[in-house]
Formats: C-alpha cells, structure tokens, sequence
C-alpha cells in the first residue's frame, strides 16, 4: 500500500522495514522462543511480540547481583491480557488467577486499560501461558503493538441505561480492528508449530502490512463519568443520551496521549478535541477510517513524533475531520453536549435495576495479591455475574444476585476487603504505573513507592479534616505518562531514582492538563511540600473547590500555556 506518509523525504524508521518484512508478525519469534541458550529474544522479535501481547523484560532488583555473578539478566516476560470494555467472567477470573501463580509471579495485574498483565514469565512457559488464556477464551493479540488496543468503556451498569448498548458497539470495534493475521495462532495457539503463513489468509485489509505507525488507543467514555480519561486517548467516543434516555449517538475525539520525555520539548501531553459527532450505528465506520487517517498520514519516520496527537496537531482538526468525512463519504453531525463529574470509580455497593448489585472494590494500584488475591478467587467460585476491570486499576464484582449477595458480602468482610474502600479520598483516587521492577522504561519507582507516599501524606490529610476529599494524585516512573500522571491533580513523574517532578492543577473531571510546578524534587522534598499544600488547601479552598482549581486560583502554577510547560529547563510557570 503506497501512502503518502512514505512519500516523506525522511527514511523511515527501522521498525517498519522490521514490520514490512516480518511476513504479518512472524518475524524469527517462533526461532527465538525455541532458542534455549538465552532467557529472552532478539530485539527485533521483542519489537513484533508487542503486536502478541509480550514483552521481554527482565528483574530490575536483580541486576547489580546478576552482573557481579557474571550471569546474564534475570530475563522475564511480561504478557497482556485484553479485556475489551474491561468485562470477564468468573470462569476467566479463575483460569487467570491460576496461570498467575504456576506461570506468572503470584500476582495478576489489572492495568489502567482494562487488561490484565502477568509478569515474571519464563520463556519455556510463555506459549503454555498464551495458549491458556485463549483456551479460556480471552486473548493478547494487539494488547500492545503499533495497532488498535483494548478498547475501552465505563464499566458501571448501574450508571446509565446507555452502558449495555455501549458495551455492544466497544466489542464491535475492537473486533473490527483487530489484525487479522495468522501468526498469532500458528505462533501461540495451535499444536504444531510452523514458521510460514498463507498471505492469502494473513492478508490486512485495514492495517495493511506496515501497521499502524505507533499503538492507537480507542475509548468509550459515558457521561457523568470520565473514569477512561477519554481526553487522554488517541480517539474517544462519548455516549449521549436523547431526551428519552435512549443513545442518541456518540460525540468522537481524537488527539489525545500523555507521553514525553523530558526535556524534548517537540515531546508533550496532548489533550483531545472534539471532531463532530455519528449515530451508534456508525461508530465501527467512524473508528476504521479514523484509524487508516493515521494510518497514512502518521510520522512513521520517528517514533516520537508517531502518535496520533502528533497528526492532529501537526494537520489541525479541520483537516482531520475534512479527511475523515472524505473517507466516510458523509459529514459527521454537529458535537452535543455533555458534562463530565470526575475520572474516579464509585466504590462499595450499588444497586442493578432487577435486583442485582454491584461491588466495586478498591485494588491499589490494580495489583492482585496475597489476602486479596485469595478472596477474590473464593469469590470468583461462587459469584454468578461477571468482573468488571475498572479505568482506575480496580474491580467491580458486578451482577450479584440476590441469592449469592450474602455469601459474596460475607467473603468480602471476612477477608477485609470491605475495608479497603474506607481508604482516604486522596488513596482512593490514586494510580500509579508499574515502573520498577519490570519496566524496563522506569527511571525511578512507582508502584511500591505510591502507597507510601500516600500514608505519609493521609497524616496530613487526617489533621486537616481532608479525609473524605478526593484529590488526585497519580505517579510515573517516567515520562511516558501510563499513570496518565499529566491529568492528575497533584502529579508525580519520575527523572531518576528518588526523583520526580511535581505537577499540579489539572482539572478533577478530566479536562485540563496540569502544569509542571517542581522539577527533580527528591523524595525528602516531597513530603513536607505536598503536606504544605493540602494544609494550605484545606484552610484557604473556597465552597466545593477541587485542589487542581485551587493550585491555580491561588497561583501555585499557571494553566498549561503549551508543551514547554510539561519540561523542567523551558518550563516558566512553576510557581513558589
Ligand atoms: Fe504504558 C510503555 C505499562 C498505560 C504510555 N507501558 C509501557 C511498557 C510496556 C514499557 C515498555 O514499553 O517496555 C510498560 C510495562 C510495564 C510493566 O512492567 O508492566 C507500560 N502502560 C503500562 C500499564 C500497565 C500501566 C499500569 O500500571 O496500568 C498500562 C497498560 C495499559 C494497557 O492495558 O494497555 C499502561 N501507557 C499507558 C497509558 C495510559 C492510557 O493509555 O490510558 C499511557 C499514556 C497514554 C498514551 O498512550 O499516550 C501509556 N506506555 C506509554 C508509553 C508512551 C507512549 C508515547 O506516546 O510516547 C510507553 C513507551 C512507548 O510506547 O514507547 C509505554
Ligand atoms: Fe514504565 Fe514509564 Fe510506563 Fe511507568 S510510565 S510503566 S515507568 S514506561
């Protein structure tokens, strides 16, 4: 397919001559994964596993001793499981929590896309793991990968009327922009291995054999609720409502993300727009040629300027919806209005409207283990609904019959997960990303550094009588923003170890980005000054005001004028 992204006088970067030549994903993975002289893979083939779901990684915390052994890395991999609109079964959940302990570290991770991650995974028993999860009939195709991800939604029945037809039209999509390719079967699933591959049947109609030039991430967002953060998404879909409740259509966005790196200004978070709007029964033409826009209008000569905020930005949102309406062949509608209250889960029990209930259960961080880990298999044995992996890295047990709501409440008391809901608004409303010990990207902690951090804050937060008050805080090991970091009120990003920047000021629903106000604060810095400013907001915060509006109402840091506000040496707003 020729386009005219590869027009471009730049060369292209190696990856697609990687992905152009690698026969739809098969690559030499099949060569590597049968090659027992080493715990990991080429990095080639570690650039086409991505499209299966996996990741080589190794253990971080076991470097330094490995090195002076003179042993190579302690190599593992991590693999994604995709959850589309986050929904899966008990029967799943069990299958899951099994592989978790005899192929993975012990713990299943629920990621901030409604996936689940297994990490610590040997290489002998990574196929065994693959092909596990797709007996259970979940899979890891594409939950990684320069294509179209885990699509997204809120999870909450219980919140609208619009969420089961939403639901509906999520998986629509997913399916229709999954890669069509043989390779993850032949590679993963079936029972004989072969390396070939009939192009016949690998052939990619939307993605042709280049991809995407970078991953794509779609989301369902429905309104009051911005739990998907659907502002930080490369294309969004936001579900209105008619005057009779009914789904009316959706209000579609495109051009948002949150990766960085620190001081390449031209890097930056993006915030998304609003492009028109289309009918529920439009959505899987909206989202195909949306995705083919980038497709052949991406950056596929540098990687970091190959997201799809880049093309939006670069082009405008004029031209993008004018190429669209040129593929579709028809005009979006005009954008309607919607309001959103908050990104946060609602957490505890709700009510269905025939007699169910839901329980959405607070995990930090999103990582299952230990007492949680063992109740919720207990509960995944008796429980007749389904699970529900939230935005925000927890889980909603939803669907609970009246029958089991008993056993459920009292599994739920006995192993005190009840209680784990009483946290602090400002623990309940945080995420932090995985970073250290198996990303290989981090550059400083976050998921074991997170939880104490908000102890040591929840002292203040108690003095100041802020202990119900949700704030957001969220924390990255770097700069790539999974913690989505850069829409959280009170924002951590990781330079190096034990230091971070410090953001502030975004807006609690969503909807504006916050602004660097500290750079390479140490660990030691941010306690007293983040305890500092929640006794500050307690005293002088106006009726109802958020902490990000107060950090700006009081001058703590300026509304984000621009990338340059995101990076320490251009930034010029950080505030006293
Ligand atoms: Fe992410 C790369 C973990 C959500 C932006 N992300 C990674 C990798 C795979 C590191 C790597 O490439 O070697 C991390 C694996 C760590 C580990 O050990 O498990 C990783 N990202 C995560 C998760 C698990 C964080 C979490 O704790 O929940 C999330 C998995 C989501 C999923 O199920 O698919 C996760 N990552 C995000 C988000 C948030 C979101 O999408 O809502 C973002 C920011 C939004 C965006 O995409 O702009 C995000 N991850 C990145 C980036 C930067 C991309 C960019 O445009 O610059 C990278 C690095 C890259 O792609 O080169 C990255
Ligand atoms: Fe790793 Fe950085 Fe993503 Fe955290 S933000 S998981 S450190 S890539």
């Amino acid at each position: 397919m020729s386009t005219p992204a590869e027009a471009d006088p730049k060369p292209l970067h190696k990856n697609e001559l990687l992905k152009a030549d690698s026969n739809f994903l098969r690559g030499h993975i099949l060569q590597d994964l049968q090659d027992t002289s080493t715990g990991t893979i080429s990095e080639d083939s570690a650039q086409l596993t991505k499209f299966h779901g996996v990741y080589p990684q190794d253990d971080r915390d076991l470097r330094s001793q490995r090195r002076k052994e003179g042993k190579e890395k302690a190599f593992i991999f991590m693999a994604r499981v995709r959850v589309p609109g986050g929904v899966c079964t008990p029967k799943q959940w069990l299958v899951l929590d099994t592989l978790a302990d005899s192929h993975g570290n012990g713990t299943l991770k629920i990621t901030n896309r409604q996936a689940f991650q297994f990490h610590g995974v040997i290489k002998s028993r990574l196929r065994e793991t693959i092909r596990e999860v797709n007996r259970a009939l979940l899979d890891t195709l594409a939950a990684c990968g320069d294509v179209v991800r885990n699509v997204m939604c809120n999870p909450n029945p219980h919140l609208s009327g619009l969420h089961a037809e939403t639901l509906d039209i999520v998986r629509a999509v997913g399916g229709h922009l999954s890669p069509r390719t043989r390779a993850y079967h032949e590679l993963w699933i079936d029972d004989t291995l072969v390396g070939g591959g009939d192009p016949a049947e690998d052939a990619e109609p939307i993605y042709g054999k280049t991809y995407l030039p970078r991953k794509f991430k779609i989301v369902f967002a429905i309104p009051p609720s911005n739990d998907v953060d659907v502002y930080a998404h490369d294309l969004g879909f936001i579900a209105i409502a008619d005057e009779d409740g009914k789904l009316a259509g959706f209000d579609i966005t495109v051009g948002g993300g949150m990766g960085m790196s620190h001081n390449q200004i031209e890097t930056y978070p993006r915030l998304a727009e609003v492009l028109g709007f289309c009918r529920p029964d439009q959505v899987v033409e909206v989202a195909e040629k949306i995705v083919t826009v980038q497709r052949d209008f991406g950056d596929r000569t540098d990687r970091k300027h190959a997201r799809f905020k880049y093309t939006v930005a670069d082009r405008g949102l004029v031209w993008i919806r004018n190429e669209v309406e040129k593929r579709l062949g028809w005009s979006l509608g005009t954008p309607r209005r919607f309001e959103f209250t908050d990104t946060g889960d609602r957490y505890g029990w709700t009510e269905g409207p025939n007699g169910d209930s839901h329980f959405t259960l607070f995990i930090e961080n999103g990582r299952v283990k230990d007492a949680t880990k063992v109740a919720l298999r207990k509960i995944a044995e008796v429980h007749t609904g389904d699970f529900r992996l939230t935005p925000n890295q927890h889980l909603m047990i939803a669907g609970i019959s009246p029958a089991k709501r008993p056993e459920i409440e009292a599994l739920l008391k006995g192993h005190g997960l009840d209680s784990a809901n009483r946290a602090s608004g400002l623990r309940l409303n945080s995420m932090a990303c995985v970073a250290l010990p198996t990303c290989g990207l981090a550059l400083a902690e976050s998921e074991r550094y997170l939880p104490e951090l908000v102890t040591l804050l929840d002292e203040e937060v108690e003095a100041a009588g802020l202990r119900d008050d949700a704030i957001v805080i969220r924390m990255t090991g770097c700069p790539n923003g999974c913690g989505r970091p850069f829409l959280a009120e009170i924002g951590f990003v990781g330079r190096s170890p034990g230091k971070y920047n410090m953001y502030l000021g975004a807006a609690f629903n969503g909807s504006r980005l916050n602004t660097l106000y500290k750079p390479s604060l140490t660990t030691a810095e941010i306690i007293p000054l983040t305890r500092g400013l929640l006794r500050r907001y307690a005293q002088e915060r106006l009726a109802g005001e958020r902490f990000g509006d107060f950090s700006i109402r009081v001058g703590l840091v300026m509304p984000t004028g621009g990338p340059a506000d995101f990076h320490s040496e251009q930034a010029g707003t950080a505030g006293a």
